[in-house]
């Protein structure tokens, strides 16, 4: 959200309803999350400065803010014991909920607009793109950690945010829908991109088939573990804190694994508008697999580790047909900042699937060649 955009007095009063200590001395829009809108809000009190993260919540998109917010605490929460165990730190490696001064995680205002803080995790950065493969191993580490650790977490306690979030079949058929209605008229400018989305129809359910048949087991997962979700220390390298845990819910480990290299493997960025930049890094792809199955700490079946090629191609054709699905409704759903910019999305996430397909045999042997190095 740029600056000007932003309502700073909507903003400035939430925050007074958290029980912060001290004065706002500065608010701004952060982050390049594609949902919420995220604020750093600056305070001074007596102790000095203190930085939070405040966010207004995607309303239209989660429908429950609330039962959003029993989640997040119980998780983080959960979280924070853990790392307790393991000599961590939970003040800086999970994120911490700023309760409201009625003690609520969260505030809704007359415009029914629901806020939430967040303690700014300090000295981290997050990075939009991969920028050595160690970075993505520490990334791979990250996820397979968060999920090692939420292993036991009571599953049936969390509220299903969005319903199917990773239902491929459910997606293309949403993905139909969008194409039928034609709401905003540009079904005809995407011909090709169209023909792409529905040629891939026969490959859609095969890890929802896998999870029916009892092949695959379901997890606590985050669901969206793109790159910016993560924060990682500027004085380590480490990747420090999982954080954007709207979407954690009971899902595969491959939705994780799959959303984390068709951000993070890719040579260009999400949005990128030359193809010709795009392809599947295999060594990025390598060190993910690698940090992962690191992370999960010998916990994964398998068959979950056999169908890493599949989730990776899955997840970027969901992604793909979700963000030619929003272009077709007229972007309603993903935030956009030029024209065009979901289906720029949407090409890189086929070209992207186009050169898995192509790099397919290379995908199995890596994971191959570590799979047989843990389960034989
Ligand atoms: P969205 O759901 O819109 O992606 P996120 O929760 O991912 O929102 O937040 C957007 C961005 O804000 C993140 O990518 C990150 O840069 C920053 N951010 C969020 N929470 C924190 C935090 N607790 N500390 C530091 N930075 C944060
Ligand atoms: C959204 O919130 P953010 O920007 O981390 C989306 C993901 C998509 C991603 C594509 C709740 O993630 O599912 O993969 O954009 N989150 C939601 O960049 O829909
Ligand atoms: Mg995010």
């Amino acid at each position: 959200m740029s600056e000007e955009h932003f309502d700073r007095t909507g903003a400035k009063k939430a925050l007074e309803q958290f029980a912060i200590d001290g004065s706002v001395k500065e608010i701004r829009p952060y982050g390049n999350g594609h949902i919420n809108d995220t604020f750093l809000a600056v305070f001074q009190s007596g102790d000095g400065e203190k930085r939070y993260i405040l966010q207004r919540m995607n309303h239209n998109i989660f429908k429950n803010p609330p039962l959003l917010m029993e989640n997040v605490v119980g998780v983080t929460d959960y979280l924070r014991k853990a790392i307790l165990t393991q000599g961590g730190d939970p003040d800086r490696e999970t994120l911490n909920v700023v309760r409201t001064l009625e003690g609520k995680s969260y505030y809704e205002d007359q415009g029914h607009s629901f806020w939430r803080v967040f303690l700014y995790v300090e000295g981290t950065l997050c990075l939009e793109k991969v920028e050595s493969p160690k970075d993505f191993y520490n990334g791979g580490a990250a996820f397979g950690d968060f999920q090692r650790m939420l292993a036991e977490y009571p599953a049936g306690e969390l509220h299903e945010t969005i319903p199917n979030f990773h239902n491929t079949p459910s997606r293309f058929q949403d993905f139909r829908r969008a194409l039928e209605a034609d709401r905003a008229g540009r079904a005809a400018l995407v011909r090709p991109e169209i023909e792409f989305a529905l040629s891939r129809e026969e490959e859609i359910s095969v890890l929802t088939d896998l999870l029916k048949k009892g092949e695959l087991p379901l997890r606590v997962t985050h669901n969206d573990t793109k790159l910016n979700n993560i924060l990682f220390d500027r004085a380590t390298g480490r990747a420090l804190c999982v954080i954007d845990l709207d979407t954690v819910m009971p899902g595969l480990s491959l939705y994780d694994f799959g959303d984390s290299i068709r951000f993070g493997a890719s040579t260009g960025a999400e949005d990128e508008r030359d193809l010709s930049r795009i392809e599947l890094d295999l060594e990025l792809f390598e060190a993910f697999t690698e940090g992962f199955l690191k992370g999960y700490g010998g916990k994964l079946t398998r068959r979950e580790i056999e169908m890493f090629p599949m989730g990776a191609k899955l997840m970027t054709y969901e992604c793909g047909i979700r963000f030619l699905g929003d272009f077709l409704e007229g972007d309603v759903y993903f935030k956009v900042h030029r024209e065009n910019h979901n289906l720029d999305r949407a090409r890189t996430q086929f070209k992207l699937v186009a050169d898995m397909e192509k790099k397919w045999d290379q995908m199995v042997s890596i994971v191959e060649k570590h799979r047989a190095g843990i389960c034989g």
